[in-house]
């Protein structure tokens, strides 16, 4: 069939609104319309080519929800009209890491993922007769993709799509990485360093599960306000303090932080992040991604003496498990979406929506279809 999508022909390029073709579902695949995605820092990270694995041509996007259209021989999981969250991280429920109960980090596809193809090995999406590379398995910048089975969990009808796609990716990312990942304890000290899309998520996972101070680190002002909405109890602008950022939250934490996280991707913050811990016990997690071939450092005495560096992929969530319920609490009004969403825009807008995202101006632009 042909579809609308948004190509990345090669890195440092805008995307280029293109009519391509995508083969339908094979076995245990399911065809999904997509009805609104995310734009997320991960596909300007890809599209700037500093990416290794960035691989081009190819449909970008990660964050979307839709509508399951058909399905390939085989699949019992969804159906015609079910909602659905794509996942690039899946949850096949078998397999060795599934198993374990000890990570998110399904390898059933992984290598074909990686590879931008499907499980089989070929591309759905092609675009005169030349292959296009799906991208994080789940290609969400087109208004139809097709998406292996246990990459999509199945949502309530009643969801709005231009809010719970950001589930797809941030909101999951960082209320995840607190609950599932950290399992932060009512009553903990907690510091976010970075209030971006992901950081503010982390902010208002720390709220939910009663953390007593909440301090958010940005060295842009503006992020105050939002972030206090959201449950920051106290702003650190590292540029606006005397001395060192570390020094100061121990000093504010009697002692340092039990939880950190970093939100940004700076191996130097990273490292700010582990050592503002408390001595015995505090816990830092790293979800930014850092540049290819950048390496983290600290003094290991650090962690002899019981800090704890961990990092966290999707929020250590279980896609087809956990999403739905994430989608629950947004519509329960226990977790907030629609604050974090500044611009929704038509898909042959999208550039505009990474020219946003560039210049600090939206914490989440949404497109659709
Ligand atoms: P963002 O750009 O919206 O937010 C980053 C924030 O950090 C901004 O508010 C910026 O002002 C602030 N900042 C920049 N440099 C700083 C510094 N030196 N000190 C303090 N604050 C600083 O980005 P985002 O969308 O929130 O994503 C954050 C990171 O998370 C990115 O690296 C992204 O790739 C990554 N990410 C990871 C996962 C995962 O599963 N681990 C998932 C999605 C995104
Ligand atoms: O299983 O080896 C693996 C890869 C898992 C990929 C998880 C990616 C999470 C971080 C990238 C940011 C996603 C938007
Ligand atoms: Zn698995």
């Amino acid at each position: 069939m042909q579809v609308k999508a948004a190509v990345a022909f090669e890195s440092g390029k805008p995307l280029s609104i293109e009519t391509v073709e995508l083969e339908g579902p094979k076995a245990g695949e399911v065809l999904v319309e997509i009805k609104a995605s995310g734009v997320c820092h991960t596909d300007a990270y890809t599209l700037s080519g500093a990416d290794p694995e960035g691989l081009f041509p190819t449909v970008l996007g990660h964050e979307g929800a839709g509508i399951v259209v058909e399905v390939g021989e085989g699949v019992k999981s969804v159906k015609p009209g079910d909602h659905v969250i794509p996942l690039y991280t899946p949850e096949c429920r078998q397999c060795k890491f599934c198993l374990s109960r000890k990570t998110n980090l399904c390898q059933a596809i992984r290598s074909t993922q990686g590879r931008g193809i499907m499980p089989d090995g070929t591309s759905r999406f092609s675009l005169n007769g030349k292959m296009l590379h799906h991208y994080m398995g789940t290609s969400t910048f087109a208004n139809y993709t097709v998406l292996p089975e246990i990459a999509v969990a199945k949502i309530r009808e009643d969801a709005p799509f231009e809010k719970v796609c950001y589930i797809g990716c941030g909101v999951t990312t960082g209320i995840g990485a607190v609950i599932y990942t950290a399992k932060v304890e009512p009553g903990a000290n907690v510091v976010v360093f970075g209030l971006g899309g992901i950081g503010l998520n982390v902010i208002q996972g720390a709220k939910m599960v009663g953390a007593n101070m909440i301090i958010g680190v940005d060295i842009n002002p503006d992020k105050r306000a939002i972030a206090e909405k959201f449950g920051m109890t106290h702003f650190i602008n590292p540029k606006e303090i005397d001395g060192d950022v570390v020094a100061h939250i121990i000093d504010l934490t009697d002692g340092g932080a039990d939880y950190s996280f970093e939100c940004i991707g700076n191996i130097n913050v990273m490292r700010q992040a582990l050592e503002c811990c408390h001595k015995g016990w505090g816990v830092s997690v790293i979800i930014g991604v850092a540049g290819a071939g950048q390496e983290i450092s600290t003094r290991p005495f650090q962690l002899v003496t019981g800090r704890v560096w961990k990092g966290s992929a999707f929020g250590g969530a279980r896609g087809r498990t956990d999403v739905p319920k994430i989608v629950d609490w947004y519509m329960e009004g226990k977790i907030n979406i629609d604050d974090l969403i500044t611009h929704v825009m038509p898909i042959e807008q999208i550039n505009e929506a990474f020219d946003l995202m560039h210049q600090g101006e939206s914490i989440r632009s949404v497109v659709t279809f």
